[in-house]
């Protein structure tokens, strides 16, 4: 699927390992320390199918499906997929070419899109750099094609693309992408692994520790959107990857979000001046990944374990501008058991017992159709660049679509203990004297003669508004 076809999706985000077992279990053992393989696969996925589209994703993003080194290393096993040691074969754990083209098939068949998280940046290795035998691996089977070992000196972008991550327990031998027989081998491998799959979408993995050139070419060859992860807070850093890639993972934003809300004294201003300066940075804000967890970072809930903020974070994630993505336990209000971060972060979703009840399940439900709503009543809400309309120490204000179609979201780090008031958001764009609905609590508010919107803030929830009249037909609160 082309950029465009991605910018009005949601997405899923899994760690095969730990969304769903084939055999259904909810009880199977699962310790996030001790990082080996907890038994997901592809057919487990295709069982929970009905969990993920019931919460209105129309896309599912899977971790590295090649075939990874099969030892147990200092850090445990190749759980999660990025220690790959063969391009052309898959990691027999998660299940046979046949299960993964099922899931892509059983994908397609609900209308929703496959993505698939890829590393070209390196390989893995259980050992120290200069254990590799390099012909174990394919099919970059020689030193040749890797470059010379050196540790990454992250204040050096050329040490960034071409010395190793990893450390002496696991090595990254890292490819020399700007070596056009490798940049080949790699565009034929991605254009086959697209096709035999029908594969939508691709995230690429470590996309700033390779090298810029690489880009164009590879994208070509696999003729789909991509997305590349740009690990920083930097949008100058960030941004200038648009060039290269269609779109890159809103690292900044997820910094300034989880700044906000990590307190009753997070940063809300910065928060609006974030929203701003991405849209003056990056070429194209509404194609980037918008995310507030993912399985690097720590979870929201870890940091904040209030359920309103909690609400507030999913809010921004799903109606901020670019395509959001929920990484798989967000929706449970998992918290990280043992630590913050990698490995902790790494749940099994199934010890959820994938709960359709749980208050944020529904309301990613509610969100999702609402986006969803937004985006099908008017071609332009995707590509309309949301702004922060509003701002105070505690709130933020932002408004994305065109005049009559347009979410008003109003977001709040008060906190659960929080307590009432009334905050008249003005610039809304609102028509005067407009019937707006509140579509998490279906109270309808009317605008003042401005336009301006006098909010009931409560308990720090959300709230998000629409106009009344575009919701009929929407079965959005009874219209
Ligand atoms: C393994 C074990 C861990 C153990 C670790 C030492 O080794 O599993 O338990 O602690 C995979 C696995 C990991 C594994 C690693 C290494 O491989 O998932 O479990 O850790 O073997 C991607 C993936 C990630 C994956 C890899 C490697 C890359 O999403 O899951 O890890 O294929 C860097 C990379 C980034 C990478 C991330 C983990 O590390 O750039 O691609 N993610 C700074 C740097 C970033 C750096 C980040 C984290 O630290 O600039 O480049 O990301 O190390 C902001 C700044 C940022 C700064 C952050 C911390 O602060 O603006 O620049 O980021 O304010
Ligand atoms: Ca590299």
């Amino acid at each position: 699927a082309t950029p465009a076809q991605w910018r009005g999706r949601s997405i899923y985000q899994v760690l095969t390992d730990r969304f769903a077992r084939a055999d259904g279990s909810t009880t199977a053992t699962c310790n996030t320390g001790d990082r080996v393989y907890c038994g997901g696969t592809y057919q487990g996925i295709i069982k929970q199918l009905d969990y993920i589209q019931g919460m209105g994703f129309s896309a599912v993003w899977i971790s590295p499906v090649t075939y990874n080194l099969p030892q147990t290393t200092v850090y445990g096993q190749a759980y999660h997929g990025y220690w790959q040691q063969d391009l052309h074969r898959l990691n027999p754990n998660f299940g046979t070419p046949a299960d993964l083209k099922a899931l892509s098939s059983a994908l397609h068949a609900r209308g929703m899109y496959l993505m698939v998280d890829i590393v070209v940046n390196h390989f893995g290795w259980d050992g120290s750099s200069s254990s590799v035998n390099y012909s174990s691996l394919s099919p970059f089977n020689d030193q040749k094609y890797y470059h010379t070992f050196c540790n990454v000196d992250y204040s050096n972008q050329d040490s960034i693309e071409d010395c190793w991550l990893g450390d002496s327990n696991v090595e990254l031998p890292d490819l020399k992408t700007g070596d056009t027989t490798v940049a080949k081998m790699y565009n034929n491998w991605i254009n086959s692994l697209v096709s035999s799959y029908n594969i939508d979408g691709l995230r690429i993995d470590t996309a700033k520790h390779v090298d810029k050139a690489f880009w164009a070419g590879f994208e070509a060859a696999a003729g789909v959107f991509m997305t590349g992860e740009v690990f920083s807070g930097d949008p100058t850093y960030v941004c200038p990857y648009q060039t290269y890639l269609d779109s890159v993972l809103n690292y900044p934003l997820y910094y300034a979000a989880t700044n906000a809300f990590q307190s009753t004294s997070g940063n809300m201003p910065a928060l609006a001046n974030m929203i701003s300066t991405m849209k003056s940075t990056c070429k194209d804000t509404t194609l980037l990944g918008s995310f507030t967890e993912n399985h690097d970072v720590a979870r929201f809930g870890q940091l904040n374990g209030d359920l309103s903020a909690a609400q507030n974070v999913l809010a921004l994630t799903l109606l901020a501008d670019g395509i959001p993505i929920v990484y798989a336990g967000q929706e449970q209000h998992y918290q990280s058991f043992g630590g913050s971060g990698d490995p902790y972060n790494r749940e099994a979703t199934w010890y959820s017992s994938y709960s359709t009840t749980a208050p944020l399940y529904t309301l990613t439900t509610k969100l999702n159709a609402l986006r969803d709503w937004a985006v099908r009543a008017d071609a332009g809400y995707v590509t309309y660049r949301n702004s922060a309309i509003y701002s105070d120490t505690t709130t933020v204000a932002m408004r994305k679509g065109n005049a009559g179609k347009q979410v008003v979201t109003v977001l709040s780090n008060k906190g659960s203990a929080g307590a009432s008031y009334a905050q008249t958001i003005g610039n809304t764009g609102f028509a005067a004297n407009a019937q707006v609905v509140e579509v998490l609590t279906c109270e309808t508010v009317t605008a003042d003669g401005s336009g301006a919107v006098t909010v009931p803030m409560a308990s720090g929830l959300p709230r998000v508004y629409y106009p009344k009249v575009a919701l009929a037909g929407s079965k959005i609160c009874g219209l």
